[in-house]
Order: C-alpha cells, then sequence, then structure tokens
C-alpha cells in the first residue's frame, strides 16, 4: 500500500492569476509528486511500510539517522495542507470566532488596526515569512487555546503539545519564485487578499476543541 499524490482540491489553473498554473503543474506536479515517490522508495522493505502516513511522521521525527524519511513524509504532509488552505474566490478577512480570536491575538486584521496600538495579522504573518531565512513555512495554530504565528525551517511543522496547525503557507521559493520572484512579502499579501480558504481553517478550529 503505497503512498498517493493526494488529489488537488482544485484544477491546476483555478487560482489563476494569483497563483498560476504553471506554479501548480511545478509545485504539485513535480515537487509534491516527488517527496510522494522518494518516499515511498525510503521506506519499501523496511518497518515503516504499511503505517500511515502521520505514523511515519511521528515515528521518524527527531532521528537523525531517519532524517530524509522524515524530510519527504513531512513534505507529503505540509503540502496537503497548503493546498487545502487556499481555494478559488478565497480571502479577505475572516468571520465569526476566528475574525474574534485574530483581534485578540494579533490586535486586528489591517493597517487601521494598528491605530489602536495592536500588531497587525497580515503584516505581522508577512514578517514571520520575511524573517524565515532559507525554505521553510508559516503557520497560523492554536497554541493551548490561543492563536500564534510560527515559522518552521525546511520540513518541520509545529508538533508541541497542544498545538494545531490551522493554516500554512508554503515559503520555498518553489512556492511563488514564478509568480513573485523574490517578493516573498508580496506573495504572502497576496495570499490573504485572494486565495487563503477561512472555511478550512475554521473547521480546523473547530476540530482541534
Ligand atoms: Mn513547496
Amino acid at each position: 500500500m503505497a503512498f498517493e499524490l493526494p488529489p488537488l482540491p482544485y484544477a491546476e489553473d483555478a487560482l489563476e492569476p494569483d497563483y498560476s498554473a504553471r506554479t501548480i503543474s511545478f509545485h504539485y506536479g513535480k515537487h509534491h509528486k516527488t517527496y510522494v515517490e522518494t518516499l515511498n522508495k525510503l521506506v519499501a522493505g523496511t518497518d515503516l511500510e504499511g503505517k500511515s502516513l502521520e505514523e511515519v511522521i511521528m515515528a521518524v521525527a527527531g532521528k537523525p539517522d531517519k532524517q530524509p524519511v522524515f524530510n519527504n513524509a513531512a513534505q507529503v504532509w505540509n503540502h496537503t495542507f497548503f493546498w487545502k488552505s487556499m481555494k478559488p474566490g478565497g480571502g479577505g478577512q475572516p468571520a465569526g470566532e476566528l475574525a474574534e480570536k485574530i483581534a485578540a491575538a494579533f490586535g486586528g486584521w489591517d493597517m487601521e488596526a494598528a491605530d489602536f496600538g495592536g500588531h497587525k495579522f497580515v503584516e505581522d504573518f508577512k514578517a514571520a515569512a520575511a524573517g524565515r531565512f532559507g525554505s521553510g513555512w508559516v503557520w497560523l495554530v492554536l497554541d493551548n487555546g490561543e492563536l500564534k504565528i510560527v515559522s518552521t525551517p525546511n520540513a518541520e511543522m509545529p508538533a508541541a503539545p497542544g498545538v494545531t496547525p490551522l493554516l500554512v503557507v508554503d515559503v520555498w521559493e518553489h512556492a511563488y519564485y514564478l509568480d513573485y520572484q523574490n517578493l516573498r512579502p508580496a506573495y504572502v499579501q497576496v495570499f490573504f487578499d485572494k486565495l487563503v480558504d477561512w472555511d478550512f481553517v475554521a473547521a480546523n478550529l473547530a476540530n482541534a476543541k
């Protein structure tokens, strides 16, 4: 029972022009697919074969001799979560409990929120993305009841007790270079303006309780 590349939740051109079909054809069709294929080769014939993706990740996390397995398994999981974090016609501010929790944790959503002395969610998220040197991921997580923005290097994911990922933005260069070149913060801005699927985030928040 080999791992399979999960289907994209939408057509490859569904996020045009904000996230191009060309980017998705490489990012999903080459990068994500290759992580799946490499993972299958690495676990074949080992005691990890037949385990679920989550079981494999938990079994090898923190084990230096299993780093290649962790890297590929975690990249499969992270990318599947990333595709679900976007949708055609997405973007804009969330409503309901998410909006309240974002206001409580970050002081608000946009520039006007600065007038109240708070942080601003999208600005904080862009700063976390810009501050991640090299490859990695920026996450919105529920950390023991409180929303936090965290970034992880390479294939790592937030995995502390009481921490649940709600949303992720891939900040590896392959995620945005064709559409945004070196402008990582501009890509993150468009992610929140046009792409983010708050319904997915709200469902993750509900499941986390
Ligand atoms: Mn990627």
